[in-house]
This record gives C-alpha cells, sequence and structure tokens, in this order.
C-alpha cells in the first residue's frame, strides 16, 4: 500500500507517515490531556491539539448569566457581563503557556502526579482585556498588595491526610499587584481569533505571560484584591518551590517559566541514515525575558552549536528553532537542545532539587539510531 510521505521544508524523514496527530489522555476526568509534541509544526497551536490541564470538571458557563465581580480592597466594587468586556478595548498576545508539571515524567525517581512528557505546554494568540484596565475601573486602594483570581470550578481536593479536609475548594490563585497590573497580564475571552472554548476556560481566563500556566485561571468569575499575601491550597500546597531565604528554605509560589528547549523531531529511538541530512526541529521559551540562542549538540565530537531560531523574536511567546545535521558514522546518538534567554539564563544539565515536582527543564536527550545508507535500489527493499 502506497502512502504519501509529507516533508517539511529540509526535512528527510526515514519514519512511517505519521497518524494524523491527536491529543494524549493523561488522565479522563477530570480531562488532562497532552499535545503530542512530535507533530509541532506552526508557531500558533491549533486550539484542537491544544493540552487540557483540568484539576475539576469543567464548568459548563452559559455567557448570558455569566458575570465578573471585582471586589476586596478597590474603591467601587464592579460587575461586569461578557459583553460590556468585550467592547472594551482588545489587546492581542502570542503567548506560550506551560504547565508547571510538564515533562514530570523525567524526574528521577519518579514524582507523584500527572506524568506528563513534554506536551503540557502550547502557544497560541490569545485576545482579551488588560486586567490592568479592569483594576483601574475599580479603583485599586494603596495599601493592595495582590489580586486573586477565582475560577468557577471547584471540589474537593486530597490533601494527603496531614490536614484536616477544607471542604470543596475552587481553583485560585492570587497574583502580585505589580504583575496583575502589567502589559504581559490579561484575561482573555478568544483564543485564535475563536471565542474561547469550554476547555479553555469560557467565557473569560487569565493570560500571564512568562508565568507557569497555574497562574491563568481558566472560567474567572470573581477578582478580590487584597492587602495580604494569599495563601490558598493552589498557591501553597500545590505549585511551590523550596528557596533558600536568610539560610532557611521556605515555600514561594511558583511564578515564572524557566528556561527550555525542547526537541520535536526526531522522536526518541528514531532512525537516521548516515549521510544524508536531517532537521532536529523544536520550539524554546522561557519567562519574561525572550530566547535568544538555542544550541545542539549531537554527540559526534563538535560539542554544542547554534540553532537557527525561526520567527522573530516575541517575548512572551515560544521561538520555533531548528538545526540541520548530516549523521556521518553509522551508530547510537543522544541530540541535546539547550536555550539560553535574554537575560543570561541558561538551561541546566541536570535535575534539579528546589522544584518539588515542578519546573523540569533540564536537558533531556533524544536517543536516536543512525543506519547505513542503503547501497542499491534492491538492498534498500530487503527486511
Ligand atoms: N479555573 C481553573 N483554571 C486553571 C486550571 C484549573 O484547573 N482550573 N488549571 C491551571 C493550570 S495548572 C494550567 S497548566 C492551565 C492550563 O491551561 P489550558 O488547559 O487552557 O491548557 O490552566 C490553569 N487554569
Ligand atoms: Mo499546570
Amino acid at each position: 500500500m502506497d502512502t504519501e510521505v509529507v516533508l517539511l521544508e529540509g526535512e528527510t524523514r526515514t519514519m512511517p507517515t505519521p497518524e494524523q496527530p491527536s491529543l494524549i489522555v493523561r488522565q479522563k476526568s477530570p480531562q488532562n490531556t497532552e499535545f503530542p509534541f512530535a507533530s509541532l509544526s506552526d508557531l500558533l497551536i491549533p486550539t484542537e491539539l491544544f493540552f487540557v490541564r483540568n484539576h475539576f470538571p469543567s464548568p459548563d458557563l452559559d455567557a448570558r448569566d455569566w458575570r465578573l465581580r471585582v471586589d476586596g480592597a478597590v474603591a467601587r466594587p464592579l460587575e461586569l457581563d461578557l459583553d460590556s468586556i468585550k467592547a472594551m478595548r482588545s489587546t492581542t498576545l502570542t503567548a506560550v503557556v506551560e504547565c508547571a508539571g510538564n515533562g514530570r515524567v523525567y524526574y528521577v525517581p519518579p514524582k507523584e502526579g500527572l506524568q506528563w512528557q513534554n506536551g503540557a505546554v502550547g502557544n497560541a494568540a490569545w485576545t482579551g482585556v488588560l486586567l490592568s484596565e479592569i483594576l483601574e475601573m475599580a479603583g485599586v486602594k494603596p495599601n493592595a498588595r495582590e489580586v486573586l483570581l477565582v475560577g468557577a470550578d471547584s471540589g474537593v481536593v486530597d490533601t494527603n491526610k496531614k490536614t484536616a479536609s477544607p471542604g470543596p475548594i475552587a481553583f485560585a490563585r492570587s497574583l502580585p499587584l505589580e504583575k496583575a497590573m502589567a502589559h504581559s497580564t490579561i484575561l482573555a475571552h478568544s483564543m485564535n481569533e475563536e471565542p474561547l472554548t469550554r476547555d479553555h476556560g469560557y467565557p473569560l481566563r487569565a493570560v500571564v505571560g512568562g508565568w507557569f500556566g497555574m497562574a491563568w485561571v481558566k472560567w474567572i468569575t470573581h477578582i478580590t484584591v487584597l492587602e495580604q499575601p494569599f495563601l490558598g491550597y493552589w498557591q501553597a500546597r500545590e505549585y511551590f518551590r523550596w528557596e533558600r531565604n536568610l539560610g532557611e528554605p521556605s515555600l514561594v509560589p511558583l511564578t515564572e517559566m524557566e528556561v527550555k528547549a525542547q526537541i520535536a523531531r526526531p522522536v526518541q529511538g528514531a532512525r537516521l541514515i548516515a549521510g544524508q541530512p536531517y532537521r532536529i526541529f523544536g520550539a524554546a521559551w522561557g519567562g519574561e525575558a525572550a530566547i535568544r540562542q538555542v544550541q545542539v549538540c549531537t554527540e559526534d565530537g563538535s560539542g554544542w552549536r547554534e540553532a537557527s531560531l525561526l520567527e522573530k523574536e516575541r517575548p512572551l511567546a515560544w521561538r520555533l528553532w531548528e538545526y540541520m545535521w548530516t549523521p556521518e558514522k553509522v551508530g547510537q546518538y543522544k541530540l541535546r537542545c539547550r536555550a539560553i534567554d535574554a537575560a543570561g539564563r541558561v538551561q541546566p544539565d541536570q535535575q534539579r532539587s528546589d522544584f518539588e515536582s515542578y519546573a523540569a527543564n533540564w536537558i533531556v536527550p533524544v536517543e536516536v539510531t543512525v543506519v547505513p545508507e542503503p547501497q542499491t535500489y534492491e538492498e534498500e527493499f530487503v527486511i
């Protein structure tokens, strides 16, 4: 049977034709699905292939009776409907969101939690209103410190029996006032030029450019401006890291994403042909600083070399990159890539110990086999 192999520009494929890509299910209920990272091709991930990270069943909200309530340390508490939010000045951000649990499966020894590989990340165009404009409408009081974003989803969480059950809790995270007021934070009603889908937070979600996904609260119904730090479950019991302050390690909520490049192709275990050029291809992203460099090491003695960054440098979005490699010798190779951001942060070699089970950004090699070039027409078909 004939199969048509579609090659991307400059790419030589020795793998069978890939099937139509589809989301990889990590958990059925609540829905947690992963983007098949090996199918990466464009700057924007289509919404139907975008990863979904839900802690509770996704609420089915009706825009007609949905309202956004803004209260707390504000001069004028507000209640807005969707039409009045859509009528405000709109902003579009192309931004990457990575779940802090992305890459958890690479932890040694294994860590509890959803075993994401490399697809709990995606880049999309998000359209909505600046959170700062809504906060300005409400009039933030001078002693305000944080802005709490509350989703319409809730449920009972397993607190490991270390504490008494607090009963059902909503998904809620706070942002420091400074980040809430920044131009990198919007409340989005659209994704890739379509209204948000239910899975991605319809009718309104936060887009917190440069920050890990837990800050991007979906199905927002309530914003409270706080005068003291929020210590809710998703802030203090999950999505934290250890930071040594004044000698003692203390828990700090996760914020910015860590600098990271991932290889989409070749995939683990791929067979490449000696003497034939292959396009190593992937994406790189980080926190609030843009990606400046991606380097590739093919383990053939030539060390780290520069990959080409495709697309222009856009803060908050990921950057696609490629590196053309012609393996000369047959054998096993470990392909590595690493990103460096505009602030000079370099992706680490080794697993880190301060991030609990999160922010797995150390280099994960892709192992490939380089096989001999077929000598003659007949030999090519000998099995
Ligand atoms: N209300 C609500 N918002 C949420 C979550 C959630 O469970 N409930 N999950 C968060 C996490 S951990 C991530 S990684 C992102 C994922 O966004 P996506 O599902 O649109 O990809 O949503 C965030 N916003
Ligand atoms: Mo996440």
